[in-house]
């Protein structure tokens, strides 16, 4: 199918919440997604179908056109850049803070700051913006371990209720960003397949204003 429309879905915690409103949108996956170990799913419109990666994959997939549009936190298509990408609509879901963090009651280094986040992108421009030079330690996950182990002064991470950050000693400084989930499209295929993508980014509209006014 030429005109197909291939739909890159963020895997996780954002995902649960992608559903419905695609649901809401009139576009369901045929099987459960939850269940089924595929990573393409086909839905009950026969030109649409869904994949389910992981949420730094979906800027990649659709910025070189081989998904058409996405989904995806604003957290990971900032670190992303967001070269080749239109962003149509906030989603309002999976919301939290991007923020620096550091052990509570913590003394200035007295050297060049390290800094430990999963975003190195982002925290480097963050505290270049700031006039703060540091130095940055790329990690895949818990970040938070990093300065109860001395491997950082401070990290750049997501906050939502605080509960991690307070569970390990920590505490929220500065808001770099609040996030929310992105509804992305593809420069060509906005162009490509315009008149097939932009009732569907309508119809989800109508479902993002749906939810907030219930
Ligand atoms: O797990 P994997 O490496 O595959 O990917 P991932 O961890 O990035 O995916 P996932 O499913 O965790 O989803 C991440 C996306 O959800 C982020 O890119 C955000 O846009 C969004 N989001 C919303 C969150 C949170 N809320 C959140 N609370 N992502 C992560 N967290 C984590 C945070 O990293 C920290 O460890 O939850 C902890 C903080 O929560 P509180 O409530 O204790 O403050
Ligand atoms: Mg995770």
């Amino acid at each position: 199918m030429p005109n197909r429309l291939t739909i890159a879905l963020s895997k996780g915690r954002i995902l649960k919440e992608t559903l419905p409103l695609f649901a809401a949108a009139g576009i369901e996956p045929t099987e459960d997604i939850y269940t089924s170990r595929k990573l393409v799913f086909e839905t009950n419109q026969p030109d649409v179908r869904l994949l389910v990666i992981r949420a730094t994959d979906v800027p990649t997939y659709v910025a070189y056109g081989a998904a058409d549009m996405g989904v995806a936190g604003k957290d990971v298509l900032m670190e992303h850049g967001g070269a080749g990408l239109y962003e149509p609509l906030d989603l309002q879901i999976s919301k939290c803070r991007l923020m620096t963090c550091a052990p509570v009651g913590a003394k200035p280094a007295g050297r060049r700051l390290r800094v430990a986040s999963k975003f190195v992108n982002l925290t480097k421009q963050y505290y270049a913006e700031q006039g703060q030079q540091v130095d940055i330690i790329k990690l895949y996950g818990a970040m938070e371990l990093a300065p109860i182990l001395g491997l950082a002064d401070q990290i750049v991470d997501i906050v939502d209720t605080g509960n991690t950050l307070r569970a390990n000693g920590l505490e929220p400084l500065e808001e770099i960003a609040n996030i929310s989930s992105r509804l992305v499209v593809g420069e060509a295929s906005m162009k490509l397949k315009h008149a097939r993508i932009s009732p569907i980014v309508e119809l989800l509209a109508k479902a993002v204003a749906a939810k907030q006014e219930a």
